[in-house]
């Protein structure tokens, strides 16, 4: 199948659509039913109907862009990822899944290749858990991993439900229509820069993900006694953000000492109250962002930093209160797919190597519906979540060519 991936435009594609965000460029931000969000899935959608895809959005705002194969009782393989991006983000975090898919889908259409499996670009809502506190929003409620009661009880920072946010973003219907079947595809497979340092390191051009990561993340809150910075004396202050402190460090400490590297934890937010520079700290809250390959070791992590709080809370005399905003599982990629991504990268004369996904992906949740694998590309120095996030047109292109010869290989 003689595949030519038109890099050029691609590339200028992802610098187009790094343009419709609300941070300075090269910085990007795009929260999910923003009216950029809005604009980058229109501007998306334009493209895919140019591409000559049959597309539809479901009440959640995920995106299907499909090219109808030759059997309409064949289930569909699928390809895709995501489009939103935390504030002050990269340009190619998702968007390399979503518009390498894309032209993974045109170069197969250029080539003559006809699917009898349809082929369909998947695009997922909310990835990142910026304004909902969870990620994988729209792959969750699509694999069931994620009830609609549950989901409609999220509130964004300003009080606003998911359920009001979405309808006025203009996604109507129910919830309850989200959830496809197992067997809906035969297969998904999800394009996407490494977000780490190793196939840069060892000078491997693609990576092939076996294994996604367990995720959990926890809200702390941290109740202390108020007040005035210069009346109170030490031995009587019980400082919220004092314990707060403390207590982070124990989590650091407490992933530092899982006896495996894979374990990470973060608190990558800690808000205070009152926040005023002669005030003592009444209340701080933290949420906590723990990981690791292992799910035993994750949980064993998550259960030290209960007794950490336990121990602060009495030796500070604060109170301490954890709500567990979630806890999944890893998933494992399916051999199959795995298989089809090797033979791919064969085929293209690419060395690869086995890898696993310290992230999490929509491809964590659409494992609970279909078989999965990943493809990972290089990303300079592994930097992601940050404005010099960088990923060459060479090695994007050459990830899209073996993304390419996959779906054809699943798809005829
Ligand atoms: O946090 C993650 O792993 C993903 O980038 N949302
Ligand atoms: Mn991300
Ligand atoms: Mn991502």
């Amino acid at each position: 199948m003689n595949l030519d991936v038109d890099r050029d435009r691609l590339i200028q594609e992802i610098e187009e659509l790094a343009q419709i965000s609300d941070a300075e460029a090269p910085a990007v931000t795009r929260i999910v039913f923003t009216p950029t969000d809005l604009k980058a899935r229109a501007w998306l959608i334009t493209r895919c109907e140019k591409a000559g895809l049959a597309v539809r959005q479901d009440p959640i705002g995920n995106i299907f862009a499909r090219w109808t194969g030759s059997d309409s009782n064949a289930p569909a393989v699928g390809a895709g990822s995501h489009m939103d991006a935390i504030p002050n983000a990269g340009k190619f975090d998702g968007v390399v899944g979503v518009l390498g898919g894309l032209e993974a889908i045109r170069s197969l259409k250029r080539s003559g290749f006809r699917p009898r499996h349809s082929i369909e670009l998947l695009v997922f809502t909310s990835e990142e858990p910026t304004r909902f506190g969870i990620g994988c929003l729209g792959s969750r409620l699509l694999s069931g991993s994620l009830s609609p009661d549950e989901a409609k009880k999220l509130v964004d920072k300003d009080g606003a439900s998911l359920e009001e946010v979405r309808r006025k973003a203009g996604f109507e219907g129910e919830l309850e229509e989200v959830k496809l079947p197992r067997g809906h595809y035969k297969a998904f497979v999800e394009m996407h820069i490494e977000q780490g340092p190793l196939l840069e390191r060892q000078k491997v051009p693609l990576g092939i993900v076996r294994r996604i990561a367990a995720p959990a993340s926890l809200r702390i809150s941290v109740e202390g006694v108020g007040g005035h910075a210069g009346g109170v004396l030490m031995p009587d202050r019980r400082d919220a953000l004092c314990a707060a402190a403390e207590l982070i460090l124990a989590i650091e400490n407490a992933a530092k000492t899982s006896g495996a590297v894979d374990t990470v934890a973060t608190v990558g937010i800690c808000e205070v109250f009152p926040g005023a520079v002669n005030s003592i700290p009444s209340r701080v809250n933290l949420i906590v962002d723990l990981r690791d390959t292992d799910l035993r070791r994750r949980d064993a992590v998550m259960g030290k930093v209960k007794a950490a709080q336990e121990m602060i809370a009495a030796k500070r005399l604060v109170s301490i209160q954890e709500t567990l905003l979630n806890a999944d599982a890893p998933a494992e990629c399916t051999p199959e797919i795995i298989g089809a991504l090797s033979q791919a990268c064969a085929k293209h004369r690419q060395k690869s190597m086995p890898m696993v996904s310290r992230a999490y992906h929509d491809s964590l949740f659409m494992s609970r519906l279909a078989p999965v694998a990943m493809l990972f590309i290089p990303c300079r120095n592994g930097y992601s979540h940050r404005p010099d996030e960088y990923a060459s047109p060479e090695d994007i292109a050459r990830g899209v060519a073996v993304l390419a010869e996959t779906l054809a290989n699943l798809a005829e």
